[in-house]
């Protein structure tokens, strides 16, 4: 049998080290997935939603650097692709979604499931193709490889059924992936920065997702210029262990000395991040250098004295030897005892925590963190996961932390640790998980966990509400509104739908429910933790607009009557606020 388009496309991803498709077959898809059984080398993972597939693949093609396959079936299947796929741009995992089409015949014809895969996939996808003549395919093929692996995110192959299985043209499969260049600025700036730093008196860090490959150089730059590092959430794993400069996160999240340290230093080197939140980055009484390998990050979020082009490793470890030490440490030892006494105000509710009903969410994640293994994997949900991440479980060196930081779309955690359960298996993979993210995702495709058997480990911080939203609402001084809502009892649902289901409703039994979780190895968990509805996170640096709303909205609280629950909110939460 002489070889199809759909043999050679299997042929080129499983050459570029693809390993695995999630997805949903349909008639579109038919000659595709067949031929992937027929090539037998990459894993077919049939998930019940394709978003759940997309998310589940963005955290193995993060982590792995492998490009990963998804795929979805003509129209709406190739629909529910579309917001996982925006998180994969965002977070830059490379992944190519083969994206079934309608018939090359009746292609603009507004035909049954039709979808314009150029128009569609615009804001997500860096390269799409569409597979009209199979002449194109190894081009088209190779061109949607590369652009995912080399640019970190998602490409589109759009392929209608009857081109697929036509016969593949004479082409070699053959095709090469450059590893990444080297990106350095030019000698102007390099020596300009190094003379910047050399003149400052304080200078200060602050990294991202960029510093993943230069991480020791960070630390070891931060060390001979007594600089305190900060770092966004996605900066937090690779810059926060190991690091006697460290000072925690800024922004929403943040906590630790790192807004202070940003706004005193005298000279701020923003490295390898992209970090949205304008208002908590110092104004014009702080010098500020960015450095980024994408030349559209540098200034978009605060205006600077000196932007350059480099990758960190490359960059900072030719400004090691260039610089000179600094050797008053009096700035650096501030910024420190600021971010231990940040920390020990952290630990308020931990070490309260065994005597507080209901349950507590930061002395269930800092339990969490202190009972996993020194090599999980942890993914937080958009809402309020996201904080008790970023505060209270620890990173480590062997450990990974992962959520949609960037996208910040909800329900990303069970699948994300779905994926990497698969990619890394043996190592342990925690999902925190929102009853709302749960019931959004999550629990559709417990079905596919417990099918396979994969021990994902899902804590779900049962509080009936979108707490997040919540808090955002009080922040802007409104009512709560739309953000209440009641849950089964998840871990009788689990049990009923075959996975292992805890339910912990007592502070005392926090410990032994997460040990028994994350001992069982025999397919998936899920833990339903009843915890405080109204336990508030602020930031640990608080914007005045912020204290403005949460004033205004309980004081438009109890004017309409809710005076109970803003009494009680206040006092569940006067060892933080
Ligand atoms: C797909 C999607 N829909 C809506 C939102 C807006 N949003 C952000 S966090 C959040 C609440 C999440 O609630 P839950 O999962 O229960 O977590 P909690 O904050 O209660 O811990 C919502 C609705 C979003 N980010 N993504
Ligand atoms: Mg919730």
């Amino acid at each position: 049998m002489s070889k199809k388009v759909a043999d050679v496309l299997w042929e080129m991803l499983a050459k570029a080290g693809v390993k695995r498709c999630y997805g949903i077959v349909g008639d579109a898809l038919n000659p595709v997935v067949d031929a992937l059984r027929r090539n037998g080398a990459i894993e077919f993972v049939p998930v019940r939603h394709e978003e759940y597939g997309v998310f589940a693949a963005v955290a193995e093609a993060y982590f792995t650097g492998n490009p990963v396959v998804v795929c979805g079936t003509a129209g709406p299947g190739v629909v529910h692709l579309f917001n996982g796929l925006m998180d994969a741009r965002k977070e830059g995992a490379p992944i190519i979604a083969i994206a079934g089409d309608v018939e090359s015949s009746i292609i603009d014809t507004s035909a049954l499931e039709e979808l314009n895969p150029y128009k569609f996939f615009e804001a997500a996808s860096l390269y799409t193709a569409r597979l009209v003549n199979p002449e194109q395919t190894r081009a088209v093929i190779s061109t949607a490889i590369r652009t995912a692996v080399l640019e970190k995110g998602p490409t589109v192959l759009s392929i209608p059924g009857d081109v697929a299985s036509a016969d593949a043209p004479d082409q070699p499969a053959d095709f090469t992936i450059a590893a990444p260049a080297i990106l350095r600025p030019s000698d102007t700036d390099f020596d300009k920065l190094v003379r910047m730093i050399d003149e400052a008196k304080t200078v200060a860090i602050f990294g991202g997702d960029g510093c993943r490959e230069g991480r020791d150089e960070v630390v070891e730059l931060a060390c001979k210029l007594k600089a305190p590092v900060g770092y966004s959430f996605r900066g937090k794993q690779w810059l926060e262990h190991e690091n006697p400069n460290a000072v925690g996160m800024t922004g929403l999240m943040g906590y630790g000395g790192a807004y202070n340290a940003l706004h005193e230093a005298d000279l701020l080197l923003m490295l390898g991040t992209d970090f949205p939140f304008s208002e908590f980055l110092p104004g014009a009484s702080v010098k500020k250098v960015q450095i980024d390998k994408n030349p559209k990050h540098i200034g978009r979020r605060t205006a600077l004295d000196l932007g350059l082009v480099g990758d960190i490793k490359s960059t900072v470890s030719a400004l090691l030897p260039a610089v000179s030490e600094k050797t008053d440490g009096e700035f650096l030892a501030r910024q420190i005892a600021h971010t231990e006494s940040f920390h020990k105000l952290l630990q308020h509710y931990v070490e309260k925590g065994p005597a507080i009903k209901p349950i507590r969410p930061e002395f269930l994640a800092a339990t969490l963190s202190e009972l996993a293994s020194d090599d999980a994997m942890f993914f937080a949900d958009t809402g309020t996961a996201c904080i008790w991440l970023a505060r209270h479980i620890y990173g480590g060196k062997n450990r990974r932390l992962f959520g949609s930081f960037s996208w910040a779309s909800m329900a990303n955690a069970a699948p994300n640790a779905f994926g990497c359960a698969l990619a890394y298996p043996g190592r342990q993979c925690i999902a925190l998980s929102g009853d709302g993210g749960f019931t959004m995702l999550g629990m559709g495709d417990l079905l596919t966990q417990i099918e396979r058997r994969t021990p994902v480990v899902q804590v779900i911080l049962n509080n009936e509400k979108f707490d997040f939203v919540h808090i955002e609402q009080q922040e802007a001084g409104i009512i709560p509104f739309g953000v209440e809502f009641k849950n089964p009892n998840f871990a009788k649902v689990a049990e009923a739908m075959g996975a292992k289901g805890i339910r912990i409703e007592e502070p005392e039994d926090v410990r032994e429910g997460l040990a028994e979780a994350l001992a069982y190895k025999d397919g998936p968990v899920v833990v339903d933790a009843v915890v405080d509805p109204l336990a508030l996170a602020m930031p640990s640096h608080s914007p005045l607009h912020t204290v403005k709303g949460f004033t205004l909205s309980f004081a438009k609280q109890v004017l309409s009557g809710r005076l109970d629950t803003v009494i009680q909110e206040i006092e569940r939460n006067v060892g933080i606020v």
